[in-house]
């Protein structure tokens, strides 16, 4: 991850600066988007029901006081079932190495299982840069907290663990304390105003896909993928006309995605659209379309096209 950090020099104020990278693992589910939304205190990345609703290492970026924390939110790690599963578990391992801190994510409420120790071990080299965040605890009652804590830290000799929860917030300060606190001496990656490497394409498709799989059972979310074909200026200033196609697997989804006379595409649009004309602060004209990519998630040249 080092090779990325490309923007050296880009705020030269003679001021003795921290900075660093932070990775957050886990597997599916625990709530690692939930926490990399509450440590930078933006509604970043999407964050749903769906196990491996994220697919990319996106960057959310902490703009702290003379400190920048890069942190990474990963897909989660898991037993692949697929070539897209054996991409994620690949981008995940990558943000294991060269960073300065992990956040190792657990789900103190459904215990620890499998899947935890796997990701462990994983980290069991790291482990004395890694901070264990046992998350959901507002689903635990008190006397309920002591034995996850206990379950996690027989897991791996970590450097921390804290119990939160990323939804409410309780204990988060905490962990954004813990992880400012070990950011070494280095130049600004980002410029002040910028809190991604994401470009603005890429949110808006999110966004979409966001509002497209909290509607789908079984296997269709992970069918589902979108790009934003083009971003067009409106009839007026404040108008922004997005283009945008809902990829899907099987023949059969189109129809799912698309709902009784198009109901179920309607209000994915209706209710992808405020987030997405805060993104852009204008109004938007969102014109979607579903289109067939036949078994995708195997296939190495539609991954690449989807840029997975
Ligand atoms: N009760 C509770 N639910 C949470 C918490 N953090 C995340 N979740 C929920 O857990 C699910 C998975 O969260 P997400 O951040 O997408 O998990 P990820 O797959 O690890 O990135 C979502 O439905 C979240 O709303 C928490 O602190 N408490
Ligand atoms: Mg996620």
């Amino acid at each position: 991850m080092t090779a990325d950090r490309g923007a050296d020099g880009v705020l030269d104020t003679g001021a003795r600066l921290r900075s660093g990278f932070c990775s957050i693992v886990g597997r599916p589910n625990v709530g690692k988007s939930t926490l990399l939304n509450a440590l930078i205190g933006v509604p970043l990345v999407i964050t749903t029901p769906v196990p491996q609703t994220t697919r990319h290492a996106v960057r959310g970026v902490l703009h702290d006081d003379g400190v920048q924390v890069v942190f990474v939110d990963t897909p989660g790690l898991h037993k692949a079932r697929t070539l897209l599963g054996d991409r994620l578990n690949e981008v995940a391992r990558d943000a294991l190495s060269d960073v300065d801190v992990l956040a190792f994510v657990v789900d103190g409420a459904s215990g620890v299982g499998r899947g935890d120790e796997f990701v462990a071990d994983l980290l069991a080299p790291h482990a004395d840069r890694t901070i264990a965040v046992v998350n959901k605890i507002d689903r635990l009652g008190t006397a309920a907290q002591l034995p996850a804590l206990d379950a996690v830290s027989r897991l791996g000799d970590w450097a921390e663990i804290v119990p939160v929860s990323a939804q409410s917030g309780d204990g988060v300060e905490i962990v954004r304390r813990l992880i400012v606190e070990r950011m070494p001496e280095g130049p600004p990656y980002f410029p002040p105003d910028q809190i991604t490497d994401q470009t603005i394409e890429h949110r808006i498709a999110e966004r979409i896909r966001e509002q497209a799989i909290i509607r789908m059972r079984e296997d269709v979310p992970h069918s589902v993928a979108v790009l934003v074909d083009e971003l067009l200026p409106g009839t007026s200033d404040d108008v922004t006309v997005v283009h945008a196609t809902i990829f899907v697997e099987r023949d059969s989804q189109k129809g799912i995605v698309i709902g009784r006379r198009g109901a179920l595409l309607r209000d994915i649009g209706t209710d992808a659209r405020p987030e997405i004309e805060r993104l852009l602060g204008t109004r938007v004209y969102l014109e979607l379309r579903v289109k067939l990519l036949k078994d995708w998630q195997g296939d190495p040249r539609a991954l690449n096209r989807l840029g997975y």
